[in-house]
């Protein structure tokens, strides 16, 4: 048996969870769970980096302290992707990371699709990097990715991952490397870049005053560094013709490719080849998600009225369709602000009705969700080649019982739901093969999964139902 820590850090929150791999099971315990607040400072928007860090700390004291006498096998990290540190010579962090929400990344950006296989979103961190001043990039001695960064506190080991990293934007898609020309054009110095390491390799163990803190003198492992590339050795399919939803902040739609997809019909879709574990490919298209949710209840919260999801949720299904459909993908859906009046002038704009309740701006949301996901699906199977059978849904969202019919509907497929937890289960997975607690590659994992969790299974209706 291993014991296993995943540090899994989302953008609404992040957990600390104790996995435990016997028997061709695996069991998922959360020992921790702290809300992510971004900050605005001087106008900007970032994380609360070490405020994280701390809650990881925090979260891995309480799990050594409830392992009575057992050891910690080791500690994997993932977290969200494309936003990264830069490092002085001395280790000590150059200014607070940006959240990738920030403003600064407005604009025109050069697309490199072609070139790196990755869809031309305005924050991935070669368009961040640009936006940096020479001298921020002149006095940074290293660059590190988020859960880089984090690994870095708990070891004093500066290594890189490879699933994360290619949500940079930096890495030649074939090889897997630093695009080294690319890197230069950006203005950083070639060794500023970390050493790429594949899931599964040994990062360090504990620094001396870290064990000390955390009660431990675990190593810490690199697993599927990216939350999505960890969601998705979760997904619990049974065979290769099945499309998933990651669906959390972000809904991330799409299938696994044999290869990178890296063609103009890919390009125009908007559709992104993201390194994963083991070598595989995800094809995949960002949908906004349910951002959307968080940031209209936010909102109202701000108005003075706090809403709970579930009330709304039901309310939402019992008004049926309100034929409210908006793309949820417009740019101006990505910053923080009031969402229910940017859906409603979306709406206004579209000459469809406008939704004027809370019920019904979440039910605009489930549909234009939904709607957003079978396009994508379609496209998916399409530019990969993939008889698509199954949708999988894994993360937060595959609790809502509205959106996963919705899915199944729009799609006209079979919806699996579940696990839950998918990023914290695939990053115990990946350290849980690395102790040789199982064999086998992604599909072993993804049997595991099957056989560990209970999943819920909805069929397509009929073309006039859900409305
Ligand atoms: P992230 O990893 O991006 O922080 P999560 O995977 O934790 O996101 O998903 C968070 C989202 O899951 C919430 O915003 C919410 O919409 C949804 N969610 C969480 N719990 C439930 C629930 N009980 N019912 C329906 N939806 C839920
Ligand atoms: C989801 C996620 C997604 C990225 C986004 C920035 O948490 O990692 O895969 O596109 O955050």
């Amino acid at each position: 048996m291993g014991v296993f820590a995943a540090v899994d850090l989302g953008a609404s929150s992040g957990r600390v969870m104790l996995g435990r791999v016997e028997n061709g099971q695996v069991r998922l315990d959360e020992v921790a769970r702290f809300e992510n607040r971004p900050v605005r400072l001087n106008g900007s928007l970032h994380w609360n980096i070490v405020d994280l860090y701390q809650g990881v700390l925090d979260g891995l004291r309480t799990l050594v302290d409830g392992l009575e006498g057992e050891t910690l096998t080791s500690i994997g990290i993932d977290t969200w992707a494309v936003d990264y540190a830069l490092l002085a010579a001395d280790g000590s962090m150059l200014g607070i990371p940006f959240h990738y929400r920030d403003a600064r990344n407005d604009g025109e950006h050069a697309d490199l699709f072609l070139r790196n296989g990755i869809a031309q979103l305005p924050f991935n961190t070669v368009y961040q990097l640009l936006t940096e001043s020479t001298d921020r990039l002149a006095s940074a001695h290293r660059m590190l990715m988020i859960p880089d960064l984090l690994a870095y506190w708990l070891t004093g080991i500066a290594a890189g991952e490879v699933t994360n990293a290619s949500t940079s934007g930096m890495l030649d898609p074939t090889t897997r490397q630093w695009d080294r020309e690319l890197v230069a054009e950006v203005g950083l110095k070639p060794d500023m870049l970390p050493t790429l390491l594949v899931p599964g390799e040994r990062i360090g163990s504990l620094r001396p005053d870290v064990a000390a803190l955390v009660g431990s003198r675990a190593d810490v492992v690199a697993v599927g560094t990216h939350d999505t590339a960890s969601a998705i050795v979760a997904v619990p399919a049974e065979s290769s013709s099945f499309a998933y939803i990651a669906s959390g902040t972000w809904s991330l739609v799409g299938v696994e490719a044999p290869g990178p997809v890296i063609s103009a019909a890919a390009r125009d879709a908007g559709f992104t080849n993201e390194a994963g574990v083991d070598g595989t490919v995800r094809l995949l298209r960002n949908v906004m998600g349910l951002w959307l949710v968080q940031e209209s209840l936010r909102q109202w919260e701000r108005d003075g009225v706090t809403y709970s999801l579930g009330d709304l949720l039901a309310e939402a299904e019992s008004l049926g369709g309100v034929g409210a459909v908006v793309d949820p993908d417009l740019p101006v859906f990505l910053p923080p602000g009031d969402m229910p009046s940017r859906i409603a002038e979306e709406c206004r704009a579209a000459g469809v009705p406008v939704p004027s309740t809370p019920a019904e701006t979440v039910r605009c949301i489930m549909d234009s969700l939904a709607a957003a996901y079978a396009r994508s699906v379609r496209t998916a199977g399409e530019l990969a080649g993939i008889d698509i059978e199954t949708v999988h849904i894994v993360g937060g969202g595959s609790q809502n019982e509205l959106l996963c019919q919705l899915t199944a509907d729009a799609t006209g497929l079979p919806v699996v739901a579940g696990p839950v937890e998918g990023s914290a289960l695939g990053n115990v997975l990946v350290q849980a093969r690395a102790a040789g607690a199982i064999a086998g590659g992604v599909a072993e994992m993804r049997h595991v999964v099957g056989r560990s969790f209970p999943l819920t299974r909805y069929l397509p209706r009929g073309a006039d139902a859900g409305s």
